[in-house]
């Protein structure tokens, strides 16, 4: 065989010169957890602040273990923890959509744990729990999956335990594998999860009385999993939006360069529009919508359209006959009256879910069941809009928007206005999604050691004997800090599924922080001519290595976009 034939058969499997050579990166680690090679586990001490939430009340009587266990009390590193047990048995899982650094996660764990304890992974996340399927993690397992990116070493998925059946075989699978602790690694849904799981395993799990410890650590490429200077940014945020950005840079180029069409480009990220923000403030395009300042100005779907509309025919006017639109995934339900509708749809669903499976009409089944002016709104729907916003919400009750295709909605409407205005306006426009594509990139250099860092300070927590809170490293211009965060001090009550729930808010964007006040002072002038730049592939070498997300640095108050860690 010849040697190139050889080489191409070497890169299957993970194998590309690229996934290899990553794999040799150096991590930097925090100070607190000393050497970068033989990085020591920390221990813990309360940091002096304590979090609560306007629902504590409520959430003090639902956990009594863990809120009297950790006073809702933010902890702090407190040195290399010498008395560490031995013998633990660590089961990690992931929750909910994949992000970049995952297996980074894991690797910390593993290194931190060290030989003296055991790690298991759970596959395929939380219902791998409840089915009892786990496996011992090895150190050459390690050494295959660090800096990749991707779940695939141990999968994810989105079960929400929370029936009794559900509860009693996560406590068997806890017994039958003596696992004295469990990571879950995932976002605002799978940390309310860790809290409800960590109340539910806190005592009188095992034979002699004791528990299982419950840790979380911060996961989605959504980054509405914010909790100010102790949580920065969740980690997957700068990679998926590192991948949007190249992709949406190299659109705008194109656009510049064939001089005839529009793109309107949907960026994933759920609800809140953080990943939107951080692209447009990567590229600069000529129209970025974000969601909160829709529902802040209350602005209709008329609205938005007039506002697209009429920014098109300027530009037209000036010989400008292309552009770029970034649009939030969850753009829809900030709209106010489609926002009304959808509440509206998801009580409906959540108490005729029986009689809507079986309707044979499923939006004439729902429209006898709405009042009049949202029954009309639905009437009013393109069909494709209608389906998405019928089809099943996730085991969280979340409506599922990556589905529903606005930015081929606001195309038609835009389409029909500018006709209105002026039949001769030329617009040719294409619809993008970008999201999948930017969930299981490889990691880039901050999140691959962000996450690596985050292992690091879950086994310490373990290791420290803690439970029911979630890791986080802090300062992330300033060298990092391991710190873990109260999971009852972030819980409050919201209406899901037609009912009360405790929840972790998702974080939104802020009209007046520093990210959205920069984007408004750019905005108009990005509109009025092409002012784009492309920031390229994201590097994992080279000059744009150490760049944090540019919302991140100018939100903590950096004084420049570097990073840097240990
Ligand atoms: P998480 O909130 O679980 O991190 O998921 C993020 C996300 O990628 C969203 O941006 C998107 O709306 C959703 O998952 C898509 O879900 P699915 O993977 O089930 O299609």
């Amino acid at each position: 065989m010849s040697t190139l034939s050889d080489q191409l058969l070497k890169m299957e499997r993970h194998n590309s010169i690229f996934e290899s050579a990553v794999r040799a990166l150096p991590l930097p680690v925090c100070a607190a957890f000393g050497d970068a090679v033989r990085p020591q586990p920390v221990a813990f001490a309360a940091s002096g602040r304590v979090l609560g939430t306007r629902d504590g009340e409520q959430v003090a009587a639902s956990f009594p273990h863990s809120v009297q266990a950790s006073g809702n009390a933010v902890l702090a590193a407190a040195g290399v923890n010498r008395a560490a047990p031995r013998g633990k048995r660590v089961a990690v899982l992931f929750s909910g959509g994949p992000a970049a650094g995952g297996h980074n996660v894991v690797c910390g764990l593993k290194r931190v744990l060290g030989p003296d304890n055991t790690l298991f992974g759970v596959r395929p996340g939380p219902k791998g729990l409840i089915k009892g399927q786990l496996f011992e993690i090895t150190e050459a397992d390690i050494d295959r999956v660090i800096n990749t990116g991707g779940f695939d070493f141990l999968g994810t998925d989105r079960t929400k335990i929370k029936t009794d059946a559900q509860f009693a075989y996560v406590k068997e699978t806890c017994l039958k594998n003596s696992i004295d602790a469990i990571v879950v690694i995932g976002g605002d849904d799978s940390n309310t999860n860790a809290a409800v799981l960590a109340e539910f395993l806190f005592k009188g799990v095992k034979a002699d009385g004791s528990g299982v410890q419950v840790i979380g650590v911060p996961k989605t490429i959504d980054g509405d999993l914010q909790i100010g200077d102790l949580l920065p940014i969740s980690f997957g945020f700068d990679t998926a939006t590192k991948i949007y950005g190249e992709m949406v840079g190299n659109i705008l180029q194109d656009t510049r360069s064939s001089l005839k069409y529009w793109h309107f480009i949907k960026l994933m990220g759920r609800s809140a529009s953080h990943v939107t923000m951080e692209v447009a403030l990567q590229t600069k395009p000529a129209i970025t919508l974000v969601s909160e300042e829709i529902a802040e100005k209350k602005q209709s779907l008329a609205a938005i359209v007039e506002e697209i509309a009429q920014a098109v025919a300027v530009r037209v006017g000036k010989g400008i006959n292309h552009g770029v639109v970034l649009i939030p995934e969850g753009v829809i339900e900030f709209i106010p009256e489609m926002n009304a509708l959808i509440a509206e749809l998801n009580d409906v669903l959540a108490h005729h879910a029986a009689e809507f499976a079986a309707a044979a009409d499923k939006a004439a089944f729902v429209a006898g069941r709405l009042t009049r002016g949202n029954a009309r709104l639905l009437a009013s729907l393109p069909a494709y809009v209608v389906r998405m916003l019928l089809a099943d919400r996730d085991s969280h009750g979340n409506l599922q928007v990556s589905l529903i295709p606005t930015e081929q909605l606001l195309v038609d409407m835009v389409k029909a206005r500018l006709q209105e205005i002026d039949a001769d306006i030329p617009f040719a426009a294409h619809c993008h999604f970008l999201g999948y594509e930017g969930r299981c990139g490889a990691p880039t250099l901050f999140d691959a050691a962000y996450t690596y860092n985050l292992g690091l300070t879950a086994g310490s927590l373990i290791l420290d004997g803690r439970t029911g809170y979630m890791a986080t490293v802090t300062d992330l211009d300033r060298g990092g800090e391991p710190r873990a965060i109260p999971l009852t001090g972030l819980l409050n009550i919201e209406r899901r599924h037609g009912k009360d729930e405790f929840v972790i808010e998702k974080a939104l964007v802020k009209m007046d922080s520093p990210a959205m006040q920069y984007l408004l002072s750019r905005r108009a002038a990005w509109a009025a001519e092409d002012l784009f730049c492309s920031p390229g592939p994201r590097q994992l070498w080279g000059p744009a290595a150490r760049q944090m997300p540019i919302s991140v640095a100018l939100n903590s108050g950096a004084q420049s976009l570097e990073f840097r860690i240990g």
